[in-house]
């Protein structure tokens, strides 16, 4: 059984040491223990103590592996990215606060002894069984892992959980769908389950959100930070001097300057200060704890564009700050823009931080076309007006976090084979009564009466509907309050689930297509899905609406139904 540990000595050794990145974790780790022990008293409470198996867990850092090059460590004190690395660190305390397991390796040596592999055989494969129930790695780690176990990947790779920043979608997993269709990246085309790559964000449902934490504030500090929070005092988004440089960014900031004071924490070097106008007051790199304690103080927190998707917007939103940022017309994706070429997705990001925007919004985030300088002004003099409050989403907190990560332990299963669907001796009377159509509603449920089957999200939490026309299944679910939820795609890939929903069928054919099931609007024509890895929530045609199979969310968790616990 898994017992909630809070303190986190034993993982501090584990961490190791020689390096800043590991060291960066290290002082992460440290300051934000005693949130984590709080907020695993919460949740063991709010589980009734009730059992957890605990489970062995590799956790292989491949990005921070020399084998990899690891380019990120050298510039953990030079304004490189740190969003990787307050991620890691926050999945390693959680799984080690949850009580399990944990093994930690940032190198080729430690995850062959780990694994039991003998140094230098090149790809020998791991012979016996794994000694772990589960392993979270990078698409770094997952490279190391097929050169150096060999074939034997394939035979454990459901025990496999692949942190991925910005996402794969199933269409660019499906090796040969990829290579037929133009999806094919560097990244994709690993046949996992999509569920097993776990994102920053909640990008789309197709994989599994992992997130991170930001740090809480009790009544005390929140008191205090409304009070003492300097109304023309703004912090810009930004700790590498290449982030100001772009497109037109004096113009914006002799606007901003006109109204506020304005702070960075951009590094520099001692004999070369940085590339920041005269008027700001540059604080250099801070230490994360420092830069907390600069956004209590300030009003506003300001980006210009890039880095996309970081967590330091949330800490601003936290700690009080409004957060001012451009929208993107056309939004950016790896179609049209060269940092995400090459990302095996084909998300479209609207603005510098989408998640702020959707599911923060106002008053605590504003988000605007930096184009309309008129917009611009007006948003700054709104800042300054309105008074806000800090706020920290449910799902980035530790309880939050906690929660979403034990559920996924406790019920994600990839290596049971999938008992088959529907059951075989099932009439068409039957599965034509597995829907019901909720009172004034396009919506369906499931007619859990009819047949019980077991699964993770239970069955109760269906709702089946259509997509418009273009619209992909994140957004018909969305437009209704919904989340999509691949895992019941079995369940609604049947002829019956059309007819359900009042589609007269012309024909019915089964293909390999990722926006299947769907029905043709063209030749009225239902197409059923062939291959389960290709059930995906992401993906819109004009020509096709799709069948969505949709669940509630927890308030605050959107990664959990609400009967998931
Ligand atoms: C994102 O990576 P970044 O590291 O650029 O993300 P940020 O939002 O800037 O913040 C990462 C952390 O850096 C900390 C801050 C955040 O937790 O507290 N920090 C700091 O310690 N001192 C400072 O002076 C300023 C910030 C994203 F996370 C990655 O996934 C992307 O690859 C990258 C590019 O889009 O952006």
């Amino acid at each position: 059984q898994a017992v909630f540990q809070s303190d986190v000595g034993a993982l501090l050794e584990q961490v190791g040491t020689g390096k800043e990145s590991l060291s960066f974790m290290k002082r992460r780790i440290r300051r934000l223990a005693a949130q984590w022990a709080s907020a695993a008293r919460r949740l063991d409470e709010k589980l009734h103590s009730h059992w957890r198996d605990q489970k062995k867990i590799l956790v292989h850092v491949g990005f921070l592996t020399e084998e990899s090059g690891d380019v990120f460590s050298p510039k953990v004190l030079k304004g490189g990215p740190l969003g990787e690395m307050v991620q890691w660190a926050d999945i390693v305390t959680a799984l080690h606060v949850l009580g399990h397991n944990v093994k930690i390796s940032v190198s080729l040596k430690e995850l062959h002894g780990f694994l039991g592999v003998p140094p230098g055989r090149g790809s020998c494969p791991l012979t016996g069984a794994l000694p772990f129930d589960l392993i979270y790695t990078d698409y770094h780690g997952l490279q190391q892992m097929k050169q150096h176990m060999g074939l034997s990947l394939r035979k454990h790779k459901c025990h496999i959980r692949v942190i991925d920043t910005f996402g794969t979608e199933p269409a660019y997993n499906h090796e040969e769908y990829a290579t037929l269709h133009g999806y094919r990246t560097n990244w994709g085309y690993w046949n996992l389950h999509g569920q097993q790559y776990m994102t920053m964000f909640p990008h789309t449902p197709d994989n599994s959100f992992m997130g991170f934490v930001a740090e809480e504030l009790n009544e005390t500090e929140r008191l205090y930070i409304q009070r003492n929070k300097v109304n023309n005092m703004a912090v810009v988004y930004g700790k590498d001097a290449s982030m100001w440089k772009l497109q037109d960014k004096e113009k914006f900031l002799a606007v901003l300057n006109r109204y506020m004071e304005i702070h960075g924490t951009v590094y520099y070097e001692a004999q070369r200060p940085p590339e920041v106008p005269a008027f700001v007051k540059n604080h250099g790199l801070l230490p994360q704890q420092e830069l907390q304690q600069l956004l209590r103080k300030a009003k506003l927190f300001i980006g210009f564009g890039f880095p996309y998707e970081g967590p330091a917007p949330l800490e601003a939103i936290a700690n009080g700050c409004i957060f001012l940022q451009p929208k993107f017309n056309p939004a950016r994706s790896s179609l049209n823009h060269e940092f995400f070429r090459g990302k095996p997705t084909s998300r479209k990001v609207s603005s510098q931080h989408p998640y702020a925007e959707q599911y923060i919004g106002k008053p605590h985030v504003i988000t605007i076309d930096y184009n309309n300088s008129q917009e611009f002004d007006a948003a700054i003099r709104e800042v300054m007006k309105i008074n806000v409050e800090p706020f920290l989403p449910y799902e980035y907190t530790c309880e939050g976090m906690l929660e979403r990560v034990h559920a996924y332990i406790q019920n994600q299963d990839f290596c049971s084979p999938e008992v088959p669907f529907p059951p075989v001796n099932s009439s068409e009377a039957l599965l034509e009564r597995l829907f019901i159509r909720q009172p004034n509603s396009r919506v369906l449920s499931w007619a859990s009466s009819s047949i019980s089957f077991p699964a993770w999200p239970p069955l109760a939490a269906l709702r089946l509907l259509t997509s418009l026309q273009g619209q992909s299944c994140v957004e018909a679910c969305q437009s209704k309050g919904l989340i999509c939820e691949p895992a019941f795609y079995r369940f609604i890939n049947i002829k019956e689930a059309f007819s359900a929903l009042g589609f007269q069928c012309e024909g019915v054919e089964s293909e390999m297509n990722h926006l299947f099931p769907a029905f043709s609007t063209e030749h009225g024509e239902c197409s059923l899905q062939v291959d389960p890895l290709l059930f995906s929530c992401a993906g819109s045609s004009a020509k096709h609406q799709r069948l969505c199979p949709c669940r509630d969310h927890r308030e605050g968790q959107v990664a959990l139904c609400k009967e998931c616990l």
